[in-house]
């Protein structure tokens, strides 16, 4: 069963989006682990953004990820980190297909709404950078059972 860090950025926050891409990956059938409010500083969003350091956007994207709060979540699932993916959608809205979080919300690659990781492996590094083993929760439900 995979794991998978997700972030409902600033802007989806501005928006009032948060509730609807929560809701996009539950109904998807992922099961929230963990969840918190807070506001990223300067050292997190470096560590997080780590693989971006040095491009031409790299300092525009600390800025604004950290320019309000974001709400930062775990989902559980099975394939949950390529499945989160397709339900965001492609990193530029433009390109990103109606039916995902990005092609029906978004308009700019600055601004597209929504972080998943993009391999387990950085998944399990995001997961450590936002939460503690305590923070995260082990639970089930009936239809775990089944295939989740
Ligand atoms: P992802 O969020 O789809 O994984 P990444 O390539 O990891 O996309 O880039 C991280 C974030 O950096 C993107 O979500 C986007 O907000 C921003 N970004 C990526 N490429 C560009 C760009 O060319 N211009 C401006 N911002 C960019
Ligand atoms: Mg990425």
């Amino acid at each position: 069963m995979e794991k998978s860090l997700v972030l409902i950025k600033p802007d989806a926050i501005q928006r009032g989006l948060a509730g609807e891409i929560i809701s996009r990956l539950e109904k998807k059938g992922l099961k929230i682990v963990a969840v918190k409010m807070l506001h990223m500083d300067n050292t997190l969003a470096q560590r997080h953004y780590a693989v971006h350091k040095g491009k031409a956007f790299f300092n525009d994207l600390v800025n604004f990820i950290t320019s309000g709060p974001v709400i930062a979540l775990i989902f559980q699932g099975k394939n949950a980190v390529q499945i989160i993916r397709q339900v965001m959608g492609e990193t530029d809205p433009a390109k990103a297909h109606s039916g995902t979080i990005r092609g029906d919300f978004g308009i700019d690659i600055g601004h597209n709404l929504i972080h998943g990781s993009d391999s387990l492996e950085n998944a399990s590094k995001e997961i450590n950078l936002f939460f503690s083993d305590e923070e995260i929760f082990n639970y089930d439900r009936e239809l775990d059972a089944w295939i989740y």
